[in-house]
């Protein structure tokens, strides 16, 4: 099938659901057999752990129409759909930045730019296990049957993105490709000496407010940079990277309600008990809920996570591939600069002998500053809205974003310490109140004190209110996991 033939409707008949023509390429789909069972044994070692027998109600990828794309049902997770599916091509689309901007977009790899795609690919790709791997535990402490669907929900889909991925790397990287789709089912996350390749994605996601954070902030950066790679001149990376941004919304809005439901509850429980005062601890927690600065602390410790995720402020990597047409900008074809910028600057705000100094440096140079700062305004929306449930319980306390240069470990403030309000301090300062900053052991053994699952149809934990609203539609008391067969 030519690639403008390809169809909205996937073909469900073979091993590997797909629209991109599996069965008229038999050397790619030999290959993708091939990675398959791996997969399999790594989802079954890696994935969900204690569930791979119950049934999920999940949602399927059937098409990529955006009027319609996916069938709910339940399902056994290893026996999951996962497809291999790229956004309907846009005909005549050219290469909407960089220095070959305006030419037809490419559907073979340049061999200018194959290291350069190839690296971004396998980094792409890597962080989409290595969640998964994270969360395995999670299932074991759900708050709900509502919650622990979710948690699945969004694991099956960062497997899907894997395969999305492996896809490119196979059908466009040969046998060097092939050895990296091999290499992506062999690292672990958090592992001595084969680890995944970025830090968050080494870190523990031990607790459900800390899987709620992840949803929020880390899957946002999955957004922003598949934002901006569906802007690239390959056109396949493209198109799959579209598609993959529709299933990206949910996870994030997984993160954002998960944590909305968890201030509801605690405003809810100290106005019931009449306690006003946000940093009386021990009564809080005497309530079974989380007190909001232990929430803030969980903020302060994921968002600089996420924040390092955007590589050095000034980078000739993303210089290069923005030149080179390869990763744009978040939301490109909607700016109406000269997509180019060899001519423009953009302000860094960097740390020059201890002080911080706004500096404008060549927008080339700083395409990681810029693709953060759009990060951290569509990271502000939603702490707003978790301020809006506190003040409408009126409960004196506000959530923040914690300056940049609080708690980083890349780029600009990695060389100091700050506290969330960006003073800059002293090693023995930092050690003095980092407890004040960032969850303590005793913050985590409250927290980890109260995980206990609860798996009744409707019910939920003391810590976590309910949803607004069902999933597809479904009632409050709706049976999400079957566990019992
Ligand atoms: N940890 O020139 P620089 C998602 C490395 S999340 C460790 O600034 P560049 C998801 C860097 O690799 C989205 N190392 O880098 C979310 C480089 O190493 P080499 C994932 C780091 O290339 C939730 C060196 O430092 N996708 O999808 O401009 C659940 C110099 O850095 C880190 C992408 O990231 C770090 N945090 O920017 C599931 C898109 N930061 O090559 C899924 C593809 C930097 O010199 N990746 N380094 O050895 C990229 O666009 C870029 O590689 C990065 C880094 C933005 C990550
Ligand atoms: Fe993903
Ligand atoms: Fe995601």
């Amino acid at each position: 099938m030519a690639d403008g033939m390809q169809g909205v409707d996937v073909d469900y008949d073979g091993l590997i659901p797909n629209n991109v023509g599996l069965n008229g390429d038999e050397r790619l789909k030999k290959a993708l057999e091939t990675w398959h069972p791996g997969y399999i044994d790594w989802w079954k070692d890696m994935g969900p752990e204690g569930f791979q027998e119950a049934l999920v109600y999940l949602r399927t990828a059937v098409s990529v129409d955006p009027k319609g794309w996916a069938k709910f049902g339940f399902v056994k997770m290893p026996d999951y759909k996962w497809g291999i599916l790229l956004a309907p091509a846009v005909p005549n689309r050219t290469i909407p930045f960089g220095k070959h901007k305006g030419e037809p977009v490419w559907q073979e790899v340049p061999g200018e730019y194959r290291a350069m795609l190839r690296r971004l690919l396998v980094i792409q790709g890597d962080t989409e296990p290595a969640s998964v791997e994270q969360q395995r535990h999670l299932g074991a402490t759900a708050p709900s049957l509502y919650d622990l669907r979710n948690l699945f929900q969004v694991n099956v889909e960062e497997g899907r993105h894997l395969w999305a991925m492996v896809y490119l790397l196979q059908k466009y990287f040969g046998t060097q490709g092939r050895e990296e789709a091999e290499e992506l089912l062999n690292r672990r996350s958090g592992h001595e000496d084969n680890p995944r390749m970025l830090g968050a994605f080494n870190e523990r996601t031990p607790d459900w407010l800390s899987f709620f954070m992840f949803t929020y902030f880390t899957d946002r950066d999955g957004k922003m940079q598949l934002e901006a790679l569906a802007q690239s001149g390959f056109d396949p990376l493209s198109r799959t990277c579209r598609f993959m941004l529709t299933e990206e919304a949910h996870h994030m809005f997984v993160g954002e309600t998960g944590v909305s439901r968890i201030v509801e509850r605690t405003c809810d429980a100290m106005n019931k008990a009449g306690i006003t005062d946000p940093t009386a601890t021990a009564q809080i927690r005497a309530l079974g809920v989380i007190d909001l600065p232990t929430i803030q602390r969980k903020i302060n410790m994921h968002y600089p996570l996420t924040l390092d995720l955007f590589g050095n402020e000034i980078s000739t990597n993303a210089a290069n591939a923005f030149n080179a047409g390869i990763k744009g900008r978040f939301r490109e074809d909607k700016l109406t600069d000269d997509h180019a910028l060899l001519d423009s600057t953009y302000p860094v705000l960097r740390c020059i002998d201890g002080q911080f100094v706004e500096q404008h440096v060549p927008a080339l140079s700083a395409l990681n500053m810029r693709l953060r700062d759009d990060f951290i305004t569509d990271a502000a929306g939603g702490v707003g809205r978790w301020n809006k449930v506190i003040e409408k319980a009126g409960i004196a306390f506000k959530l923040t974003l914690p300056h940049q240069a609080h708690n980083r470990r890349i780029g600009e403030f990695a060389s100091i310490k700050a506290d969330p309000t960006g003073q800059i301090l002293s090693e023995a300062e930092w050690v003095a109140r980092v407890d004040t900053f960032l969850p303590t052991p005793d913050d985590a053994a409250y927290i980890t004190g109260l995980m206990q699952p609860v798996h009744g149809a409707g019910d939920y934990a003391s810590w976590i209110a309910p949803p607004k609203a069902g999933i597809d539609g479904k009632p409050g008391d709706f049976e999400y996991v079957q566990i019992h067969e």
